[in-house]
């Protein structure tokens, strides 16, 4: 059964083309430093928002229904499969990302849960092999269920930590099975409303308990592909523990994880932070944690998640470039954690988001290659801190000097001059690569 009748694969057709179904910047087979494109930005989709995303908001109830949503449960699980993998061809998307939850319906007990996430994943299972489609990353959900009220890994109740790992468990038995790239940890309740009812101190201990818990299973069972942890500082909580990657980066040096993690950056957990979405991944560049993104935007004007598709051609490129100078993705990729907006009810609106998104990457991608191969900013910025290179700045960088031969050096010195940072002049020749 054809789930998107009418649409063929989408094809590369130039920035010319009046087609609103056609890539115009995302050329997948084009080689960009010695890459293709493709393998460049190693697209994912996100099972969740596209396949069970429904437009509710707190206000409204689902406004976009698709084929699939008159099916009982698992008859409806099914469907999503078979269309999830033919959305993707049709994109030509070459990975996916989801939650336990997303694909199989919860049940009563543990144990039926199981039984139908083994049933769904044997579906999946005979799609990838169909397809060549691979998994990107796996993930629990321990925040939408009720259980879930007072945290997974950070709460007050014991069983809950129980269900908790037991849902990891089966969720990295899963990822491995399907031979996934990763394994995300998103702690969507593990923060905390308020300090006058929390213990931080043992909550943050039991967070990275469970974390290491899961390494020690993943290990047992052979489990080789990368973990991650995704910052966002709040939403649902008012404080997530994971703030943002340097708060992530600090906490997982505290219990000794920072060797098996690297983190997930999404764009719009960024601005949430007060960051920009090239802050968060520069941060986790510098500490070699830059592990996978999830691309997104938020809007200037809403303070939460809106999780808008990417169209933003500024931060592509500065992501981008920031991927590229890392060397590009290792285990990771881009996945978009994106959803349609309410209105957008057609079938074609998933295309075309998806069309938007891809483009905005691949435009990125391509100026941030040219950026990076020019070395517009890395020759800037090497010349702007070249007083460490030599003299004074080289002895304190070998640290052959301490505050008496600094103090004894500065009393020395008949003036002090600066050179300007010229922000405007390289906000001028980033404009000159992005508009040609
Ligand atoms: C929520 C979010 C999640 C994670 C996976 O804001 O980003 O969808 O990406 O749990
Ligand atoms: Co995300």
């Amino acid at each position: 059964m054809e789930f998107f009748k009418g649409i063929d694969k989408i094809e590369y057709e130039g920035s010319k083309s009046k087609n609103d179904l056609s890539f115009k910047y995302y050329n997948p087979e084009e080689v960009i430093l010695g890459k293709k494109m493709k393998e460049h930005l190693k697209f994912a989709m996100s099972y969740w928002h596209t396949l069970t995303g429904g437009g509710m908001d707190p206000f409204g109830e689902q406004t976009i229904i698709r084929s699939w949503d008159t099916l009982n449960p698992m008859e409806r699980a099914k469907a999503r499969v078979k269309a999830g993998f033919e959305f993707m061809e049709k994109l030509g998307i070459e990975y996916f990302c989801f939650h336990d939850k997303d694909i199989a319906p919860e049940a009563d007990t543990l144990e039926e849960y199981f039984k139908n996430l083994d049933e769904i994943v044997d579906e999946i299972e005979k799609e990838m092999k169909r397809t060549g489609i691979k998994l990107l990353w796996g993930t629990s959900n321990m925040f939408s269920n009720r259980r879930f009220v007072h945290g997974a890994a950070t709460t007050c109740n014991a069983d809950v930590f129980a269900w908790g790992a037991a849902q990891v468990k089966k969720a990295l038995e899963i990822t491995k099975r399907l031979n996934g790239s990763g394994y995300v940890f998103w702690g969507g309740r593990e923060g905390y409303e308020t300090l006058l009812n929390t213990d931080m101190g043992l909550e943050l201990d039991n967070l990275a308990r469970m974390l290491s818990f899961a390494k020690e299973y993943a290990n047992e069972i052979g489990f080789i592909g990368q973990f991650y942890i995704e910052p966002k500082p709040k939403e649902p909580t008012k404080h997530q523990y994971d703030f943002d990657s340097g708060t992530v980066i600090g906490f997982l040096r505290k219990y000794n994880l920072d060797k098996d993690f690297k983190l997930n950056i999404e764009a719009n957990h960024a601005t949430l932070a007060g960051h920009t979405f090239q802050h968060e991944l520069r941060v986790a560049r510098i500490n070699d944690m830059l592990g996978s993104v999830d691309a997104n935007m938020g809007d200037t004007l809403l303070g939460w998640d809106t999780d808008q598709f990417p169209t933003n051609i500024y931060d592509s490129t500065l992501a981008m470039y920031e991927i590229l100078m890392d060397g590009g993705f290792k285990e990771g990729g881009l996945n978009f954690d994106s959803k349609l907006r309410r209105a957008s009810i057609d079938v074609e609106d998933m295309f075309f988001a998806y069309i938007a998104g891809m483009d905005t990457f691949a435009k990125g991608l391509k100026i941030a290659a040219k950026l990076y191969e020019d070395k517009v900013f890395e020759n800037i910025i090497k010349e702007r801190y070249s007083s460490f290179d030599t003299g004074i700045g080289k002895k304190i960088v070998n640290k052959e000097v301490g505050l008496k031969e600094l103090s004894d050096y500065a009393l020395g010195l008949k003036e002090i001059k600066n050179t300007s940072g010229n922000q405007e002049k390289l906000e001028m020749i980033l404009n000159q690569y992005i508009l040609g």
